[in-house]
């Protein structure tokens, strides 16, 4: 049966992808490129600079290796600022009850995110406490839909991947969970993966699917 879970971070337990939206808006604007929230979806589980190369992307001409890193680091700056704002009630009571219930049944619970902000966000948030292992941007060196940073957290919980599921919005995360050989929850851009193990409206949904 299944004994953990590992969470993708942004657009699943906190909303901070509506911030990396207007970190990006502030960098593309500064550029003329045009740039949507529904450009912003490509962008969901995707590494910093891959982001950045899709956001170039949308625009007609070329950047140097060292722009790229000078932008890649401003866009880390203002989304910085935005994520200082971030507090415990960004955070909603379906997440942090739907957490407690997992913990109540018995399952080890794991962070599984491309960001390299992943624990400044999670302190911020006051979520911290609620995992036993965190895996995310600073341990990893290939990002989604490569599976290594959810391989990483099952071995962090030391448990395989046919022992746990991943809970995932972004396709990237899906394509990297069943890559790795975990069955996912797919949850708001990712309910409509054909992939998924079970679609999700809202996170408290994947409570039916997991034994008591
Ligand atoms: C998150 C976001 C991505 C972001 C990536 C890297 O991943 O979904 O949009 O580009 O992390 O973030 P940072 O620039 O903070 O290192 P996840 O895996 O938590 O959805
Ligand atoms: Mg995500």
């Amino acid at each position: 049966g299944l004994r953990g879970l590992v969470f993708d971070l942004d657009g699943v337990l906190v909303h901070t992808d509506e911030l990396h939206f207007q970190a990006w808006l502030s960098i593309a604007e500064r550029l003329g490129i045009p740039f949507t929230r529904h450009d912003n979806d490509r962008l969901r589980g995707v590494s910093r600079m891959e982001s950045l190369d899709i956001v170039l992307s949308l625009g007609t001409f070329e950047v140097s290796a060292t722009e790229k890193q000078v932008l890649a680091d401003d866009k880390n700056r203002v989304y910085r600022e935005l994520l200082d704002g971030l507090t415990p009630q960004d955070v909603t009571d379906e997440v942090r009850s739907t957490l407690a219930t997992l913990r109540d049944r018995g399952l080890r619970l794991a962070i599984g995110s491309s960001s390299r902000n992943a624990k400044l966000i999670l302190d911020k948030v006051g979520l911290r406490d609620w995992f036993d292992a965190i895996s995310d941007g600073e341990n990893i060196t290939r990002s989604k839909p490569d599976p290594e940073v959810f391989l990483r957290a099952a071995e962090f919980l030391a448990l395989t991947p046919a022992q746990c599921a991943v809970v995932e919005d972004a396709r990237a995360g899906v394509d990297a969970a069943v890559a790795g050989g975990f069955t996912c929850f797919g949850i708001g851009d990712a309910a409509t993966h054909p992939r998924v193990t079970w679609s999700i409206e809202s996170l408290s949904d994947m409570l039916d699917h997991i034994e008591n």
